[in-house]
């Protein structure tokens, strides 16, 4: 045996073992309960930053606890691999997307396997290839066939000047990123799946994902935004049409003084046909275009139509207007207003000076003063007519009931999910598979003529996609007949939504899945990912699983049944100030620190000496240049050290800081564990444990052994808290470094104690555990080693610690065996001198005895 700790020797010599061994590739075995352990892929980007790497050991650690506790486990990796970034440096490096894709995917595999990362390489999907994105292709004709899919236009960022669409990262405060035109909306044809369809089911099966983390939960409920009202049509005032209002108050329908649409809305269209003025409002109002959040705070304004609608219950005339707040795509584009309860009609009405009309009174009775602001909250019914005096559920009801008998309206559910809109005016992408005649006709291409395969070989100009420069590539045939092929591309989400069910089958050249297989492995055990997906992939993900259900591939109604979201990993950043006054990042690698006694850093330097501005821990950014490069650092401490120190130095769901203090800790940490089975194996153990040859000492530290594997082991496999069971072994080794080594039972019991921390610490520190495993003698690789068990019978507590106390005060601490009676422990307290003392000249009244814990006098 080696006497120093090299990872730089032991960690490519078992990378290679596994390679060559294919320890980690998953076969489908019905004799084993399976576990399918998944991490989000990457987008090959160029590199791993350290996000990725704590995601992956966290994967990874899970993955391989699982398999030494007889799961079949498999755990796939595969690449993002489409999306706009490809396209940026394409330009930038004159080179095509997809060959920069490629060599980042060859870099970065690199980088994982340096990792150590038990992934299972057969299985690698790579989206942007063919083979992946034809059965994507295919399974949107499928859906168009079921009703699930089809075509609206729909507004896109658009720059007049390179006649290009532009993604929303390519809008740098409304101009173009390329030539800083301000950009215009457009409405182009586009193709959308029907989401919607699916509301009801992705809201109501997040009740059945207990392990799921409640705040991905909540932020998908809102973001599926369910609310129940009502639908309400008004009469137009000298006119044959009507206008229908949503609105989740009825109850405040007595107070409705105006009603507002849309700027799209076409009662607003018609109304601008004769006026000009409103025609250029409307346009105003559809250039601006803001996140839903804002327009709760953004500036109300409106324009008055001409246009009036009759009240249904009390006849009365109310004004029609435009309004910038109400959205075109929720509920009907057109609200009935009731400034007197709402906010943002109330404001409106301020500005416009419409009337405010009180139907709803406090629950208390109290008056409200509406000069100030609206009564928003629930209470009871005033100048209501037949419906005073009702409370909120009453008059809901009520009033629903009564429009509806008069047929002018009807309780509604509406939700804020829209659906999905797939289509990009990207090139790398997956090329939307549909065909347009040329009657105009539009149809699925037939499954052989795909994949549509998106030319890889193009040179970029970065404004028109090449597939959109080049006339002659949509040129096609269908039945015979000429047909011209969709330039669009699929939204990138399209193929994160359903790699982790290729993955059960990535090669299966007759069907999108092989549903055996999909059926065996789904659905995934458990998923890792960062929280910033929980809306849009994690939603399209469960949406494409019961797709997939309802197509008949699958049989589970969710994906994943657990998932785990990574903090963020953070890192110190500093920077000082140019001449120009420009802030300067100093990556943390170049900086010289002093720090106080405690750690804390006072003074920062620059490779030149010059003085730096400390600010604070924050995310590893390229904006702040304090990421710290993972190759760098594995090339510096080994994989391992990295490893142990994510695993140690955080929950996995809180932030991590990067501390290169930290990070030696872990190396020296590794350092001991290695000393530890050199001297050991010195001269080795001979003998298995006796337990009942012991003496004290030694069934002590034996009983320390077996109370961190059950620890290790709950903390690992039930609570994830990864860094209590890394903090508990650490402790362990503290005791172990310590213990002698003098005779048989010394030695079996450290045997033991290393073999089961050698054990515990594989799924974190796979290398060195490899390697120590093989030195203590063990024929067989660890990989497939079970756990370790803890043996209850060793962990029974032989003697105990009782406090003892007089009138209330602690006065001796006494060691008792576990077994002894309250009156013997009596005697052994009372022979103590510090207790004898102060008893002296005092009656015993009284004793207390809380079993194993307490030995109270009290005495007068
Ligand atoms: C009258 C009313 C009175 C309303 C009142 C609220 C308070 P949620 O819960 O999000 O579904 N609304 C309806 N359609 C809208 C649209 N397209 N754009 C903007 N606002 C719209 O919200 C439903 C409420 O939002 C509806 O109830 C409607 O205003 C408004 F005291 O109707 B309410």
């Amino acid at each position: 045996m080696q006497e120093q700790y090299r990872p730089d020797l032991i960690e490519p010599e078992v990378q290679q073992y596994w390679a060559q061994n294919k320890t980690f590739k998953a076969i489908k075995d019905t004799n084993k309960p399976k576990y399918y352990c998944l991490s989000m892929f990457p987008y090959p980007s160029g590199r791993l930053h350290m996000g990725h790497v704590r995601n992956y050991t966290i994967g990874d650690v899970v993955s391989r606890y699982q398999r030494m506790n007889g799961k079949n486990v498999l755990q796939p990796m595969g690449w993002d691999a489409f999306g706009l970034p490809a396209e940026g440096a394409a330009i930038k490096n004159k080179t095509a997307p997809a060959k920069w894709t490629y060599e980042n995917i060859d870099y970065m595999k690199n980088q994982l396997k340096i990792l150590g990362f038990g992934f299972d390489w057969d299985r690698e999907v790579t989206t942007c290839k063919p083979e992946y994105y034809k059965w994507e292709q295919w399974f949107f004709t499928e859906l168009y066939k079921k009703g699930l899919v089809y075509k609206k236009t729909s507004t896109v960022n658009w720059c007049p000047n390179d006649e290009t669409v532009l993604a929303n990262e390519q809008v740098h405060e409304g101009c173009c990123w390329r030539c800083d035109t301000p950009v215009e909306q457009k409405e182009i044809p586009q193709w959308f799946i029907k989401i919607t369809d699916y509301a009801e089911q992705l809201l109501g099966d997040l009740d059945n994902l207990p392990l799921w983390p409640d705040q991905v939960k909540t932020m998908q409920r809102n973001w599926i935004g369910r609310s129940e009202g009502v639908e309400i049509t008004f009469k137009l005032d000298n006119s044959e049409d009507s206008l229908t209002v949503y609105t989740t108050r009825p109850d405040t329908f007595f107070g409705v003084s105006y009603v507002a649409v849309a700027a799209a809305h076409p009662l607003a269209e018609k109304a601008a046909e004769n006026n000009l003025e409103l025609a250029q409002f409307i346009q105003e109002c559809k250039n601006t275009k803001v996140a839903e959040a804002e327009l709760a705070t953004m500036e109300k304004k409106g324009m008055a139509t001409g246009v009036y609608a009759i009240h249904p219950l009390t006849g009365k005339k109310v004004p029609v207007w435009v309004a910038n707040f109400v959205l075109m795509h929720y509920g009907t584009g057109a609200v009935m207003a009731v400034p007197a309860h709402d906010e943002r009609d109330y404001e409106f009405a301020k500005k416009y000076d419409l009337p405010i009309n009180q139907v709803i009174q406090p629950l208390d009775g109290s008056e409200w003063d509406f000069s100030k602001a609206a009564f928003t909250e629930y209470g009871k019914l005033v100048n209501s007519a037949e419906f005073d005096g009702l409370d909120f559920d009453g008059a809901f009801n009520a009033i629903a009931d009564k429009l509806t008998q008069m047929g002018v309206g009807k309780k509604q559910t509406n939700y804020r999910l829209r659906d999905w809109g797939v289509s990009r005016q990207r090139y790398w992408g997956a090329p939307i598979p549909m065909l347009t005649l040329e009657n105009g006709d539009v149809v699925p291409a037939p499954l052989q003529d795909l994949p549509i395969v998106l030319p890889e070989d193009v040179v970029m100009d970065g404004v028109k996609s090449p597939i959109k420069a080049d006339p002659e590539w949509a040129k096609t045939t269908y039945n015979a007949q000429p047909a011209l092929k969709e330039t669009d591309t699929f939204d990138t989400f399209m193929e994160s939504s359903w790699y982790y069910a290729r993955y059960t089958s990535p090669t299966f050249a007759e069907a999108m899945l092989d549903k055996e297989e999909a059926n065996y492995w789904l659905p995934v055990d458990q998923y890792i990912g960062g929280i910033e997906h929980a809306t849009m992939h994690l939603l399209y993900f469960r949406f494409f699983h019961k797709l997939l259900r309802d197509a008949g591939f699958v049989t589970s109604d969710e994906p994943a049944d657990k998932l785990l979201c990574q903090g963020m990993v953070l890192a110190d950043a500093f920077y000082y100030t140019s001449p120009t006054n420009e802030r300067i990042w100093v990556s943390p690698t170049e900086v010289t620190l002093e720090r106080d006694e405690k750690g804390r850093i006072l003074k920062a330097f620059d490779k030149e000496g010059r003085e730096l501005v400390h600010s604070g821990m924050t995310k590893m950014s390229k904006s702040k240049n304090n990421g710290i490069d993972p190759q760098e650092m594995v090339e510096k401490y080994g994989a391992d050290t990295v490893r142990l120190f994510m695993m140690f130095a955080s929950p996995a769901e809180m932030t991590l800081e990067w501390q290169e203090s930290g990070v030696e800790g872990a190396k020296r940490f590794l350092g001991r564990l290695w000393n530890l089975v050199f001297e050991y194996n010195k001269n080795p153990a001979e003998t298995a444990v006796e337990p009942t040859a012991l003496s004290a000492n030694q069934k002590s530290l034996r009983r320390d052994v077996h109370k961190t594997i059950a620890k290790v082991s709950d903390d690992i496999g039930r609570r994830q808290t990864f860094n209590t069971a890394i903090a508990a072994i650490m402790e362990l080794m503290n005791k172990l470094t310590k213990a002698p080594l003098e005779n048989d039972q010394d030695r079996a019991i450290m045997a033991e104690a290393l073999s089961s921390v050698i054990r515990m610490l594989y799924p974190i520190t796979p290398h060195i555990c490899f390697q120590l495993w093989k030195e203590l003698g063990n024929k067989e690789a660890i990989d497939f080693a079970p756990w370790v068990e803890a043996d209850a019978a060793a962990m029974v507590d032989d003697e105990k610690l009782v406090v003892v106390q007089v009138n209330g005060k602690v006065r001796a601490k006494v060691t008792v065996p576990a077994d002894m009676s309250e009156e013997n422990i009596k005697q052994v307290a009372l022979s103590d001198s510090n207790v004898s003392k102060h008893l002296e000249g005092l009656n015993i009244v009284k004793t207390i005895y809380v079993p194993g814990k307490l030995f109270s006098f009290v005495a007068k």
